[in-house]
């Protein structure tokens, strides 16, 4: 049984890009996930901790067999291969993070992971990429469209700037 995800990817250290294609090669070799779409990507200022660089952020639609713990748990080992520091700040500089914002129509919380993605409908940095893959998405906890939720944001602080080459 085959399972539609959506990843957000973000990278604020280092090679940005090089992190983030590094990233989706690895969901794939290891057999992870099977990449449909990648969304285009963006330079954002940072969120919520702000004293720090600015991110690359991206999305992926991906299709996988795995349960939502073994996705995350094999996400987390990717983070880690990556040199991602476990211990780091919370919310603070990261080569990769590598987030699972929807997982079919899924809603589930409990300690470890919470589906959707708890800050997801606030995020322009989120809901960008996601709109360009498909801005008709429900968001399953709120039944609001991707594209409502993004006009629903009302924070001029959250840059989200078209990435080409630098
Ligand atoms: N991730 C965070 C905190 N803040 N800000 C931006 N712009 N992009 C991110 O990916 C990001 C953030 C925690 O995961
Ligand atoms: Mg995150
Ligand atoms: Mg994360």
């Amino acid at each position: 049984m085959m399972h539609d995800v959506f990843l957000c990817l973000g990278s604020n250290m280092g090679d940005r890009k090089a992190y983030f294609d590094r990233a989706l090669h690895e969901i794939e070799s290891r057999g992870i996930a099977r990449l449909v779409t990648v969304s285009p990507l963006y330079r954002t200022s940072p969120v919520d901790y702000t004293d720090q660089a600015w991110f690359l952020n991206g999305a992926a639609r991906v299709e996988t067999s795995l349960s939502p713990r073994e996705l995350l748990a094999q996400l987390k080992q990717v983070e880690s291969d990556l040199g991602r520091d476990a211990g780091g700040v919370r919310f603070g500089p990261r080569p990769i993070d590598i987030d699972i914002l929807l997982y079919d129509d899924l809603v589930t919380s409990d300690d470890v992971l919470t589906i959707p993605h708890p800050r997801m409908d606030k995020r322009a940095f989120v809901l960008t990429p996601l709109c360009d893959i498909d801005s008709e998405i429900i968001h399953p906890d709120t039944n609001k469209k991707m594209q409502t939720l993004l006009s629903e944001i009302d924070d001029a602080s959250q840059e989200v700037i078209p990435y080409s080459k630098e």
